[in-house]
């Protein structure tokens, strides 16, 4: 009898062992297995970065060995585009996955409602890491990020002054080296390494004003960058949008953008035209930067001075639209080989810590920008080439080598697509879809066949109209509205350039209705519509 009692003491004390064993095994292993095998994602962006300056799309103007690289080992999108072309109403739909008139931040003026769930949120919710270093331009305190730096509101490229959790700091250095330090910093040693990670790394570069680090100024200073196609664009075959916006690289540029001395500019008895240049030189980079730094740069803002000097006076309209455009060209491409080369330091720490493999990393602009197309710089048109934004991205555990597609995706898809990588469950009221499909070379299950695109920041500096519009890889219909009621259809195919606008040819009837009736169910799926458009200029009124 007595045993017996003992062995079934024996069995049943070995069963509640094994069992809480299992138990505590249950516990703690079983997350840090699952979070283990969830993948790393590094958001890296730029600000304002062409894609036609980009070497993966394109290496006529730059060589960008680094972030080729993202999409020689990974995917490259051809056709990815932005919702709403301006900086702070592209990190709203990329932070909340909605449509600017849905998340509110339809400009960069109107202020964010800060209790929208923001994607860090929803990582660190999960069990991530999460942390931002760079340029938000998106209020000055991100929700849900473990780590933050960021830059008050545009930022410095010179000795940049920081937003901590524990207060302002300034850095001595070039911004873009900086962001980077940081980013690697945190990376190596300040994270928590028993989770994944969510990192946004977030460039300032290359937003005007284009202050390069010193040694990239004096390289491509001397460089002369191929003009494109259309940079003498006299805007005909176009209605009135293109014609009255400002920023023509000839008319427009300030003579800080170019780096031209105040001096010089009153040397040769011009006038400086716009107040903004003298300060430029008194109140911003250049002024920020010490006596050490500053001898530096003297020796090619000189060079540019006495180039200026020199040239301007006896310049043709012709000419000084060419000088304008290669002196812009040059520190806007100075500016990105700095980014290139830092994007090169991080993508080496991910190899040599190991974590390459199972980290996604993507590599995009919060929208495009015109170098000299249509004769502009800055961007907000649904026009290509601030329409489209680079997109390039890396997880070699699921994505393979070499792919390029040419799907009409949009930043708007970002959050899901990240959200469906890292298994976090997606919130039903976002409105993009997860690019994973295509992530996997499934494009078969892919079956967008439009996009749309919805600009409000008018009236406003650059004077581009408000508009909206549909975009297929065949077509683009646009209504730009407000003070004009005009209609564009450009055929992409035929017309790449987007030169002529062929809404009233009649060859194009049925394109057109069949255009019309798409956009309209297009507005209804996002939840646009005319009422949310008076909205919008009724709030933009300036309020006395
Ligand atoms: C500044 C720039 C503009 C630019 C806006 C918005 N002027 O106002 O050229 O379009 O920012 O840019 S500047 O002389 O102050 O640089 S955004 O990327 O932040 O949307
Ligand atoms: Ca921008």
């Amino acid at each position: 009898m007595l045993r017996k009692i003992i062995l079934r003491s024996f069995i049943v004390l070995s069963i509640l062992i094994l069992t809480l064993l299992s138990c505590k095994n249950g516990k703690v292993d079983t997350p840090q297995k699952k979070l283990s095998a969830k993948p790393n994602i590094l958001f890296i962006m730029s600000d304002d970065h062409a894609y036609q300056a980009i070497s993966a799309y394109s290496d006529k103007l730059i060589k960008t060995p680094n972030i080729d690289r993202i999409a020689k080992e990974g995917i490259l999108f051809t056709n990815a585009s932005v919702t709403n072309s301006i900086c702070a109403p592209s990190r709203a739909t990329i932070l909340t996955g909605k449509h600017t008139h849905i998340n509110g931040k339809i400009d960069n003026i109107m202020p964010f409602d800060t209790t929208q769930v923001t994607l860090p949120q929803l990582f660190q919710k999960a069990g991530y890491a999460t942390a931002m270093f760079g340029k938000l331009h998106f209020g000055n305190n991100p929700k849900g990020v473990d780590d933050f730096m960021i830059l008050p509101g545009q930022g410095s490229y010179i000795n940049p002054k920081f937003i901590t959790q524990k207060g302002d700091t300034t850095i001595t250095g070039y911004v873009t080296d900086i962001i980077t330090d940081l980013t690697l910093d945190w990376l190596d040693k300040k994270r928590d390494k028993e989770k994944p990670f969510m990192m946004m790394y977030l460039h300032k570069a290359p937003h005007r004003a284009w202050w390069p680090s010193p040694e990239k100024f004096k390289e491509y200073s001397q460089k002369n960058i191929p003009e494109p196609a259309t940079l003498f664009d006299d805007y005909s075959n176009r209605g009135q949008a293109a014609k009255s916006a400002e920023m023509n690289i000839r008319d427009q540029l300030l003579s800080y953008d170019n780096k031209v001395l105040p001096q010089a500019i009153e040397e040769i008895g011009l006038p400086i035209a716009d107040s903004r240049n003298k300060l430029y030189f008194e109140k911003a980079d250049f002024a920020r930067l010490n006596p050490k730094q500053k001898s530096l740069y003297q020796p090619t803002l000189d060079a540019i001075a006495e180039d200026f000097k020199t040239h301007w006076p006896t310049m043709s309209e012709e000419e000084k639209m060419r000088w304008q455009y290669q002196r812009y060209m040059q520190d806007y491409l100075a500016c990105i080989a700095s980014v290139d080369e830092n994007v090169g330091r991080v993508l080496n720490y991910l190899d040599d810590s190991g974590l390459a493999e199972n980290t996604m990393v993507i590599y995009t602009s919060d929208q495009g920008f015109y170098l000299g197309e249509h004769g502009w710089f800055d961007k907000r048109f649904i026009y290509n080439e601030s329409f489209k934004t680079p997109l390039l991205i890396r997880w070699p555990n699921q994505i393979k080598a070499g792919i390029t597609n040419d799907e009409m995706v949009q930043n708007l898809d970002f959050a899901q697509t990240f959200l469906e990588a890292a298994q976090i469950e997606i919130p039903s009221d976002m409105q993009g879809e997860s690019l994973m499909p295509l992530l996997k070379g499934n494009t078969a299950a892919w079956h967008r066949e439009a996009v749309y695109y919805h600009y409000y920041e008018y009236p406003a500096v650059h004077m581009v109209k408000r508009h909206y519009g549909i975009v297929t890889k065949a077509y683009k219909l646009v209504h730009f509205y407000y003070d004009v009621d005009e209609w564009e259809l450009y055929d992409r195919k035929k017309d790449p350039q987007e030169m002529k606008n062929v809404y009233e040819d009649p060859a194009y009837a049925s394109v057109v209705a069949n255009l019309h009736k798409k956009l309209n169910e297009l507005r209804l799926k996002y939840k646009d519509s005319p009422e949310l458009d008076k909205k919008f200029i009724d709030l933009s009124k300036p309020v006395n």
